[in-house]
């Protein structure tokens, strides 16, 4: 690892000042400063007194409190970035899937006891106030949440590192299931301000779309152009500050959120245009500012809209004009970009940045083709998320024209140099070509985007062991061959701050008292918990940290959905976007084999179980809606069947957050993790739940395989084909009759769902469903099945075992520190970004 020197505090250029030191010595004293700025805030910033303060004003209070404290490392950290002027690292991407940020924000400060104790003095509850602060949802699953978990990952390892993306409105929408069926409203966590932003209106950059590309006639061997954009559209930063681990200890940094909201170029102009049509003139703003109105809300098929690359261009552009305009301040010399700046592109969402950095270049800055290449190469690097084929994004070449025409002259010079190299090189194939070229030439012109990505950087990575081969294997394959050296694994981690430290505080507890604290800034010394695996008084209290959190969840989900649970029964839980490659359809059906089960042998011996679900389908995704309906379905007919005796019980949650996983997480004994094998790219709540104690229960997909490797065979319940046997099934073709011939537990399954029982009201619900499975079951639901049924037995037994139990979930917990996303980030630190950290 490169280490780094502290940055040094000496109050010289640039900026102010800091603020003056507020932090206290004494912890009486920390309490009564804390109390008495909380009072000022609430005085001064919200406007209200005491006595008329709702719980959302004191919430404000609170977070702009605790925002102070942030504000002063954070002045710090960023002349101290100027100062020894290192590399800075930029994460660009379209999604940051942050969650609520209060006690994050207390807990990295290591100030929510202070802060705890100087509320309970104002006879406030700050448990209460935590649960009023709206999640930041601008992001719809794995990748925005990663991101987010990247962020405090950089700030703790005092990476100077500034997340660039855009301020949405409007997040992912709000999801509310009635009668079954999804439904979704528009989020709105804007409605009361946002406590945790500093508005920047003099950070402001015109993008610009459409228009004509006139050539440069000063110099007519210059590629350089001018683009004559037919519109333009104004980027104006926000900034939150995020802090990292001990972020109020000497050495962190304080690092930047900067997220671009949309603004037509000059109101009061635009006005004046339209004299006297204040509507026409409004239409403007309103179709300008539309770019940063909404989240994409799908998280596979690309929806292709024009609005989707406007974001993505919006977004681009303004990062790269606010981070080349850094650089020259500090720098002077654009030459030296690569040197100081590494970018990295969260899947291809940022893609256009490739072309945007050669515009910038070439036709602003004035460097030559081949040399604005090579530091465009330096500069950038990519991050693959997914290898479904829907997912992989390509734009029509002929909207790209209409819509940035001189970045589509670039790609296609860029292709045009880059196939050219291949022929000189000898390639001759016209199959291989036309594989590697940018534009793929079947069903009408289309840019591939991932491929500008992969030629626009020197380092290409997958998100886990298993996912970085098949990339290599897949999407990349002939690049992979003429760029051998470019792919790279960076298996996924996530912040044990938010996941460990906040969303279970009486396991944190325990380990603490336990194994002492090094685990705070080391998560591989949960190691030192293995000898106490099968420590008897150990696995108590373990169980009963655990028994905690699930009454704790019992108590929600009787709140919300009127279902009583039995904390002492498995929790097996499901908690991800709805998907078909998921196979949360899976689960389902064993459900219903177990609930066939149970009627069908009332004294056999069954192991209580309540099975949790939840996660969103995107609005437009047909079969991920079917399959929560049946899982609500399922649900009413199991609650309300006598016969079951509270053996089984089935709920859906819904609105599946970050605020709910927090909730979920802790009290989860049973992971599902049962991806159709090469399907799910790393997986991050397999992580989460391992970390705090659940066993797994998957297939060997995503970073699974690597879990099953630390925590030991014993310990995880792997089931199912491998990625290899998958591609070989679907080869042979995927007719399940057979298999459901062979398999007369599914077969009753598969009938019950096609006579109604589930859906009395409508009895063909789901015949589209069970025809998929039946004959074209491309997710390979049925062949797993059985496989899937006898493992939830093994599950069950092991269960009964109660020592054998929780010795594998302490052992989950002692062998996953490896999944901190401290790890993940210093790798990329070391291997892609060549940029010092230092550890927490
Ligand atoms: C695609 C699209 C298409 C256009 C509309 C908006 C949108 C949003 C997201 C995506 C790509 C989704 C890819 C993704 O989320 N991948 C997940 O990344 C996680 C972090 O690496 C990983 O753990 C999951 O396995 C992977 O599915």
């Amino acid at each position: 690892m490169n280490e780094v020197a502290a940055p040094t505090r000496a109050p010289t250029e640039p900026g102010a000042e800091p603020c003056a030191e507020r932090r206290a010595a004494d912890p009486a004293q920390e309490v009564a400063r804390l109390r008495e700025a909380v009072l000022e805030k609430l005085c001064y910033s919200v406007g209200k007194d005491r006595n008329t303060a709702s719980d959302r004003d004191w919430f404000i209070a609170v977070a702009l409190a605790t925002r102070d404290r942030i504000v002063n490392d954070w002045m710090l950290s960023v002349r101290a970035a100027y100062q020894e002027n290192r590399r800075r690292v930029y994460y660009l991407s379209l999604e940051f899937l942050i969650g609520r940020l209060l006690i994050d924000s207390l807990t990295n400060l290591g100030l929510v006891e202070p802060m705890r104790a100087a509320l309970a003095g104002l006879d406030i509850d700050l448990d209460k106030l935590r649960q009023v602060e709206p999640d930041a949802a601008l992001g719809n699953g794995g990748l925005g949440r990663l991101a987010a978990c990247f962020m405090e990952s950089m700030a703790t390892l005092s990476i100077a590192a500034h997340g660039y993306g855009i301020r949405y409105d409007n997040g992912l929408f709000r999801q509310t299931v009635t009668d079954g069926w999804q439904h979704e409203y528009p989020e709105d966590w804007l409605d009361f301000g946002n406590p945790w932003e500093f508005p920047r209106p003099e950070v402001n950059y015109n993008i610009g779309f459409g228009g004509v590309v006139e050539s440069t006639p000063r110099d007519p061997g210059s590629a350089a152009r001018i683009w004559r954009p037919g519109e333009t559209v104004v980027a104006v930063a926000y900034d939150i500050p995020i802090v990292g681990w001990r972020g109020a200890q000497e050495h962190n940094f304080v690092n930047t959120l900067r997220l671009w909201s949309a603004r037509a170029p000059d109101p009061l102009r635009l006005d004046a245009f339209n004299a006297g049509d204040y509507v026409g003139a409004l239409a403007d703003q309103v179709h300008a500012e539309s770019i940063s109105k909404i989240l994409y809300p799908a998280d596979s098929t690309p929806a292709g809209q024009e609005l989707r690359l406007k974001q993505e261009y919006f977004f681009a552009s303004a990062s790269l004009q606010d981070l080349i305009r850094r650089h020259l301040t500090q720098n002077g010399d654009i030459n030296t970009l690569h040197e100081k700046a590494a970018i990295q592109l969260n899947d291809t969402h940022p893609a256009i940045a490739v072309a945007e950095l050669m515009r910038l270049l070439v036709d602003i800055h004035l460097i030559d083709w081949e040399r604005a290449w090579e530091i465009t190469q330096a500069t950038f690097s990519y991050t693959n998320h997914t290898l479904l084929p829907e997912a992989l994004e390509t734009w029509p070449a002929a909207l790209m024209e209409r819509l940035l025409p001189r970045h589509m002259q670039i790609i296609y010079l860029i292709n045009a140099k880059h196939l050219d190299h291949l022929r000189a090189e000898g390639m001759d194939d016209p199959g291989k070509l036309s594989a590697l070229s940018l534009i793929d030439e079947h069903g009408g012109r289309n840019v591939r985007m991932g491929h500008l990505a992969f030629l626009g950087s020197h380092k290409v990575n997958g998100v886990s062991a298993l996912h970085s081969e098949l990339v290599k294997e897949t999407v990349f394959r002939e690049l992979h061959e003429i760029f051998p050296d470019r792919i790279v694994n960076k298996t996924n981690g996530i912040t044990f701050r938010r996941w460990l430290f906040e969303a279970n505080p009486h396991l944190t507890k325990l380990l603490g008292e336990t194994i002492g604290r090094d685990f705070y800034d080391n998560p591989e010394a949960l190691r030192a918990l293995e000898p106490l695996a099968t420590d008897l008084d150990f696995q108590a209290r373990f169980a009963a940290a655990r028994l905690a959190n699930k009454t704790a969840l019992a108590g929600l989900i009787a709140d919300r959905m009127l279902i009583k649970v039995d904390p002492n029964a498995i929790f097996d839980v499901q908690i991800k976007r709805i998907h078909e490659y998921k196979r949360q359809l899976l689960n389902i059906l064993q459900t219903i084999a177990q609930y066939n089960e149970i009627r069908a042998y009332p004294m056999r011996d069954c192991v209580p179980r309540v099975k949790i679900f939840a996660g969103k389908a995107a609005a437009s995704y047909y079969m991920a809606k079917l399959i929560i309906k049946l899982a609500n379905d399922v649900a009413r007919v199991i609650n309300n069947d006598p016969t079951v005796r509270d053996l089984l019980k089935v709920v859906f949650l819904p609105n599946y957050n970050v605020s709910m996983a927090e909730a979920i997480i802790p009290a989860a004994d049973l992971s599902e993790q049962i991806s159709t094998a090469g399907m799910e790219a790393s997986g991050t709540g397999n992580m989460k739940m391992a970390l705090n104690g659940a066993l797994t229960i998957g297939t060997l997909d995503g970073a699974n395989v690597e879990i099953k490797e630390r925590v030991g065979d014993d310990n995880i319940f792997i089931f199912g084909l491998t990625a290899e046997e998958v591609a070989a099934r679907r080869a042979r073709g995927i007719d399940a009759r057979e298999t459901i011939a062979h398999s007369p537990m599914l077969r009753e399954v598969l009938e019950s769902i096609q006579d109604g029982a589930f859906s009395p009201d409508d009895r063909h619900r789901y015949a589209p469903l069970v025809d998929m499975l039946t004959y074209h079951d491309y997710f390979l639901v049925t062949a797993d099945f059985d496989a899937y049924v006898s493992t939830q037995m093994n599950v069950a037994r092991r269960w009964r075992d109660r020592k054998s139990w929780w010795r594998s979930a302490i052992l989950n917990t002692a062998r996953t520190g490896w999944f901190s996303s401290d790890r993940a980030i210093a790798e990329y630190a070391e291997d892609i970004w060549n940029v010092p950290v230092r550890a927490p």
